[in-house]
């Protein structure tokens, strides 16, 4: 495997001849873009279509500096970004989410962030939001089932709240664990997983500037179908690493076991990277159907190593056999 060493803030030349424009015919502002002009210097052509449904609060945002944050493939819809889901809290169909999660209650909300820490923190979800400046990020996300999205975040590396705690030098794993309450989320008394649902990261997975934590989308807060108030966007990892409504964040010396590697260990791995050349043991991953773009019928395209973010993540698993720890 490939590993470049760069530093992870300095513009990469992925992003500067970003896939897209080589593949298909590059749009003006993509060749403008190419040739090194800011965006900002191009009032007459809109950024990509980032906007909302404007029924939800919009959030004020700055453009994010951090590297491989805004990917150039055209974003998936609003509509279909919000009406096809995975967040079995509310049921196993793709549409079972944005049906059923309208009985979530997002206020109040509290995040406790505690174990291999100096200082463990109980955050309300209104200090959260005022922690940092929320970026606009645009970032691929990869679903495990062989489809994916591009998806406009709103939200902040996640290091910033982890900081925030002061990790001890035995924090070498953050554990997520997203709300279960049968009251308000019908597919909790299900049986599917083993509730909470739970996911983790190694420490350095978590601190890395892409790993991101959203709360909102397409400018305006999550709608709860998306995981409102708050989740995790982790692009080069299979999107179920991504936990949705998130209550609690815990820092620990040993790695945690998440709930989809407790329902199947021999599918979903504790590291789930995106890649290619590792098959699911029941499908390929060689390939995936973009949402709202590639129909049915539609020659798949390829899956890129670490779902593309390999510039910027690849030295994390530097020596790791990736067929090992899938
Ligand atoms: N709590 C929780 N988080 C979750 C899930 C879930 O079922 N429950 N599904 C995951 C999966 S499989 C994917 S692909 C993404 C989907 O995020 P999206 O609906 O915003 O596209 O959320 C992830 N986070
Ligand atoms: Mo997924």
């Amino acid at each position: 495997m490939l590993i470049r060493v760069t530093d992870p803030h300095e513009p990469l030349s992925s992003e500067i001849t970003p896939r897209s424009t080589y593949l298909i015919r590059p749009t003006r502002r993509e060749a403008l873009l190419t040739l090194g002009l800011a965006a900002a210097s191009l009032p007459s052509l809109a950024q990509p279509e980032v906007h909302g449904g404007g029924k939800l609060p919009k959030l004020t945002t700055v453009r994010s500096g951090v590297a491989g944050s805004m990917v150039m493939d055209k974003p998936t819809s609003y509509a279909d970004a919000t009406s096809y889901n995975n967040f079995y809290e509310f049921g196993t169909d793709k549409s079972d989410p944005a049906s059923y999660a309208h009985t979530l209650k997002t206020r109040p909300w509290t995040v406790s962030v505690e174990g291999e820490c100096a200082k463990p923190m109980r955050f309300d979800i209104e200090t959260l939001l005022k922690l940092s400046a929320m970026e606009d990020r645009i970032y691929r996300l990869r679903c495990v089932e062989g489809w994916s999205m591009v998806v406009p975040w709103v939200g902040y590396s996640l290091a910033e709240v982890i900081k925030k705690v002061e990790p001890t030098s035995k924090a070498k794993y953050v554990e997520f664990t997203s709300l279960a309450d049968k009251a308000q989320m019908p597919g909790v008394r299900s049986g599917v997983l083993d509730w909470p649902y739970v996911e983790g990261l190694r420490m350095d997975e978590a601190m890395h500037p892409l790993a991101m934590l959203v709360f909102g989308m397409y400018g305006e807060v999550l709608p709860n179908q998306n995981g409102a108030p708050l989740r995790l966007a982790l692009p080069w990892k299979y999107g179920f690493k991504s936990a949705k409504s998130i209550v609690k964040i815990r820092l620990l010396e040993k790695e945690p076991v998440s709930s989809w590697t407790k329902a199947a260990q021999q599918e979903y791995g504790f590291y789930s990277n995106v890649n290619p050349n590792v098959p699911h043991p029941r499908w390929s991953q060689a390939s995936e159907r973009r949402i709202g773009e590639d129909g049915l019928f539609a020659k798949k395209r390829p899956t890129l190593m670490f779902n593309g973010y390999e510039p910027q993540v690849g030295q994390l698993y530097a020596g790791m056999d990736l067929k090992k720890f899938y």
